[in-house]
């Protein structure tokens, strides 16, 4: 009787939350992602214009509501200093955005082996993967064929994860919605970490 009581009111009164961390080299657009998936996703969000984002110091956080589940996303600092605290994170996250600047090839290798290190943390075994190729509104950003071919993803650099890479304009809001879904219906049908409860509010 009680589990039944327990189980109802689970049911009417909390709801399941996923961490999502949103990772990426300095300048890729992490904030600007975050903020567009605000506008998306929370009515009657009035967002701040997005020339008026400064760079992430510590961390953003959003929280967003996708079919009667939550999303908390974190967003981190990507300077090579703040690189060092994100593991911090990785204990409590149900999936990753990493964000790549399309257009930076010189720091392309860089980005690859970031993300790489990130993949092999033993706290992200397995973790559902969304790589956001952004900047894909700028004519000099390298085709999507040309960064998964750099990127090179595969279970020896990554490990057997669920994973997909996104063409993205961050700043147009464009392929946002297609990956923040594709995220939420990965770790909602992911058993490897199970979502925080929490009460409603
Ligand atoms: P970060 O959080 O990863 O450090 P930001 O990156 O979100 O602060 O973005 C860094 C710069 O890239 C910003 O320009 C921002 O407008 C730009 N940017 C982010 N996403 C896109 C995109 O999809 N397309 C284009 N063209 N620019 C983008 P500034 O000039 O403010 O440094």
């Amino acid at each position: 009787m009680f589990s039944l009581l327990r189980g109802l009111w689970d049911y009417f009164f909390r709801r399941e939350e996923y961490y999502i961390l949103i990772i990426g080299l300095h300048n890729a657009g992490k904030t600007t992602f975050l903020e567009q998936t605000k506008r998306l996703f929370i009515s009657n969000y009035n967002g701040m214009p997005l020339e008026k984002i400064t760079a992430t110091v510590g961390l953003n956080i959003a929280t967003v509501d996708i079919r009667s589940h939550r999303m908390i996303l974190w967003d981190l600092g990507g300077q090579e200093d703040l690189q060092q605290l994100w593991d911090k994170y990785y204990g409590e996250c149900h999936g990753v955005v990493y964000v790549v600047d399309s257009c930076d090839t010189e720091n392309l290798i860089t980005s690859k082996n970031v993300l790489i290190k990130a993949m092999k943390h033993q706290d992200l075994q397995e973790a559902p993967l969304l790589i956001l190729a952004n900047k894909q509104d700028r004519q000099d950003a390298l085709p999507l064929t040309q960064l998964e071919a750099t990127l090179d993803t595969n279970s020896a650099t990554i490990g057997g994860r669920d994973c997909k890479i996104q063409r993205v304009s961050a700043l147009q809001g464009e392929g946002v919605k297609e990956g923040i879904e594709w995220l939420f219906n990965r770790v909602n049908e992911s058993s490897r970490r199970l979502p925080k409860l929490r009460d409603n509010d």
